[in-house]
């Protein structure tokens, strides 16, 4: 028995912890840090998100959209110990800030609520944490508004682990209302008290067999991976309290089970007994520097889980540091390159950093000035560097906005911010498109894309005007024609003189474009060829329906020269003309590019995602269950790349936000009728 009477007295030796807050939108992490803060002392008093005071949500970002849109930290201190809780935003939209702090935590509490919509979400999220084999607790939150019974919820939520959700905890019912909860491990009874520590009543009558019962069946989970206590349950003997304890921690860090507790975050409920649990039971940073497989020696390694670009401090990669020191004035390496030399340790809290001491292994740290370092990278201190212990690797991208400086003289400034900006969210993509010379930006979704663009506003003073990109039409030809080229100019001087004739022959899908020489004889002299051929590609740049043309062979058979008004410049010019004159002629139609796309979704949705699809002038190629997944499915379709466009907005819409796909180009076809009549009629008014 420990001080307070609650806990048994151990000491953690563990080190400073580092836990990530992570489950569905909406469920209370950012709410659930403020309590922890306001708990432990760290904050005078809870803010909240609604009122927009809570530190978790501080960029102006996140106030802005009342929600988290990138990973944020707080350390606080517990019972003598380091603390360092990192908010992830639940959104999957947002998802890899998370999937970059996973490997250096020592567990993940997933915050969720009694609400069958957000299975799905909750699913989403703790198949990540399984396959980054993250220990974890699942915190369920909002318990001031459940409605059913506990065990009930836990029936709901099951299928989205494939671990044993394991109630470590049952509410006491007052009427209608969830008063306080029985500790199935301590067999002891708390009635809450807002915004302060639960008090110990004594437990009789029903609620005590309800305890009994249930702590029966907590034990029953823990006896599938214990035969000893299975032995000792078939024989009616009471298992020792510190023997429940030792199990419920191994069982949690060998991610057997994911241990239940309950809570209020909005009332501080049930926040004490989480962090007592995350004391006694989460692993410290020797174990979590061997699930990442660290071999280290004396020096020093850590990983960084997230990078910000401050307006005064400079670039910021937050690291946990995972064996040695690291201070102020290290040299650091990441495995392929120098990192470069800490300037500054600082403690991050929400959107502030304050200085402080050298940090050694376990705490969760800002480092200053490391250019060389990006988000996820490995960070060693010794000779050799050593090799990279995590490998996170971010969603393929799913929505794309070309994106220009509102103000021309900015154009610098945001090529530099581009950089800035995906060094601190890997899962933007920016690319230049040399063709239609769009900028895109790439992202998980239209709130991603719009935080993007509000942070290239707010916090590298960029403001950008954006638009939907540039679909890549092409056009082709249907009919073979003959046509000659002739180019000449008299007025005075030196004339100029070029003359082509050019057999036009369409070609397979796919084939591109050649040029052939028939020329027999020397009517056009060996030296001009290859302009007549540049002339050409000249006039396939911008065909009759105003988009570059594909597919089709083109020979030069016949022409003329003159011995001194002849040139290059005039043979290129009538390989020009040759075209834009004969191509009108040889039946031209558009070309669209068709994409193979690959949507994954929860089955109850699937339906939706195929009407969508056809609704989309998708033609779905087949669907499947999803491999791996229960309860999802995967549909194949080909859809033309101006469907794709927005098509996430759709899918996410349809499938409570989880749904997402890839895709990947297959090939171009014909476009006809009143879809292609638009495009080329727009395509006219935009020259
Ligand atoms: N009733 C109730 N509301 C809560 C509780 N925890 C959070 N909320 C509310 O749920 C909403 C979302 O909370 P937030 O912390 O932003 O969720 P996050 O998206 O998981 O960070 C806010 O309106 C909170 O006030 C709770 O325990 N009970
Ligand atoms: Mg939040």
């Amino acid at each position: 028995m420990g001080q307070n009477g609650t806990t048994p007295n151990v000491t953690s030796k563990l080190g400073p912890r580092c836990i990530a807050l992570v489950g569905p939108f909406q469920s209370g992490k950012t709410t659930l840090l403020e309590a922890i803060l306001a708990r432990t002392g760290t904050i005078q008093r809870q803010g909240s998100v609604d009122a927009g005071t809570s530190l978790g949500d501080a960029s102006k970002e996140a106030r802005h959209h009342k929600m988290s849109v990138e990973a944020s930290f707080a350390t606080c201190n517990f019972m003598g110990d380091s603390y360092t809780f990192v908010d992830c935003p639940g959104s999957i939209e947002f998802i890899h800030d998370m999937r970059t702090v996973l490997p250096a935590v020592d567990a993940a509490v997933v915050v969720c609520e009694a609400d069958e919509k957000k299975v799905p979400q909750l699913q989403l999220i703790l198949r990540e944490l399984e396959d980054q084999n993250i220990p974890r607790f699942l915190f369920l939150n909002k318990i001031d508004k459940a409605d059913k019974r506990v065990r009930e919820t836990i029936k709901l939520l099951q299928p989205a682990s494939r671990v044993p959700l394991l109630l470590r905890q049952i509410p006491i019912w007052k009427g209608d209302l969830i008063a306080g909860f029985v500790d199935l491990a301590l067999e002891r009874a708390f009635v809450y008290k807002e915004y302060a520590a639960s008090e110990i009543i004594d437990l009789a009558g029903e609620d005590l067999s309800r305890e009994k019962e249930a702590r029966f069946t907590m034990l029953e989970t823990l006896a599938d991976h214990d035969d000893a206590l299975m032995e000792q349950l078939l024989e009616d003997i009471q298992p020792p309290r510190d023997k429940v304890f030792d199990d419920l921690a191994k069982e949690l860090r060998d991610r057997i089970v994911c241990p239940v507790l309950l809570g209020c975050a909005t009332r501080s409920n049930g926040v004490l007994r989480l962090l007592k649990a995350l004391r006694h039971e989460a692993p410290g940073v020797t174990e979590t520097a061997q699930r990442l497989g660290l071999k280290a020696g004396g020096e020093a390694a850590a990983l960084v889980i997230k990078t910000f670009h401050t307006t005064h401090g400079g670039k910021m990669s937050v690291a946990r540091v995972l064996a040695g020191q690291i201070g102020d004035g290290t040299t650091l390496s990441t495995p392929e390159s120098e990192a470069g030399r800490v300037s500054g340790v600082f403690k991050a809290m929400g959107q502030q950093f304050e200085k402080r001491g050298a940090a050694s292994a376990g705490d969760t740290v800002a480092l200053g000035k490391l250019d060389g370092a990006r988000t996820g990278a490995t960070l060693s201190s010794g000779k050799q560097a050593l090799p990279a212990l995590a490998d996170v690797q971010p969603s393929p991208p799913v929505l794309a906005i070309a994106v220009q400086a509102r103000e021309r003289k900015d154009d610098v400034k945001l090529g530099v911010s581009f950089t800035k900006l995906t060094e601190e969210d890997p899962s933007l993509v920016v690319v230049h498109n040399a063709e239609s010379h769009d900028v895109v930006i790439w992202g998980q979704g239209e709130m991603h894309l719009r935080v993007a663009t509000e942070r290239l506003a707010d916090r590298y003073a960029v403001p950008v005007v954006s638009r939907p990109p540039t679909v890549g039409y092409r056009e082709t030809i249907r009919k073979p024609i003959s046509i000659r080229g002739r180019h000449k100019k008299q007025s005075g001087g030196h004339g100029q003189f070029g003359d082509a004739v050019v057999e036009i022959k369409p070609m397979p899908r796919g084939s591109g474009f050649e040029f052939e020489d028939r020329i027999t004889g020397g009517v056009v002299p060996r030296n001009y060829i290859p302009a007549v051929e540049e002339g050409v590609l000249d006039g396939l740049k911008h065909g009759p329906l105003g988009f570059p043309v594909v597919d089709l062979h083109v020979a030069l058979v016949d022409g003329s020269y003159h011995t001194v008004d002849s040139s290059d410049q005039a043979f290129r010019t009538a390989g020009r003309i040759a075209m834009t004159e004969g191509l009108p002629q040889c039946q031209p139609v558009l070309l669209e590019p068709i994409h193979e796309v690959e949507i994954v979704c929860p089955s109850e949705a699937t339906a939706k995602i195929n009407a969508i699809l056809s609704g989309r002038r998708g033609q779905i190629l087949g669907f499947d269950t999803r491999e791996g997944w229960s309860g999802w499915d995967t549909v194949r379709a080909q859809m033309p790349e101006s469907e794709i466009g927005d098509l996430i907005i759709e899918v996410r819409s349809a499938t409570a936000g989880v749904g997402s796909f890839r895709f990947k180009f297959d090939h171009m076809a014909e476009l006809t009728g009143r879809t292609a009549d638009q495009i080329i009629a727009a395509r006219r008014a935009a020259e």
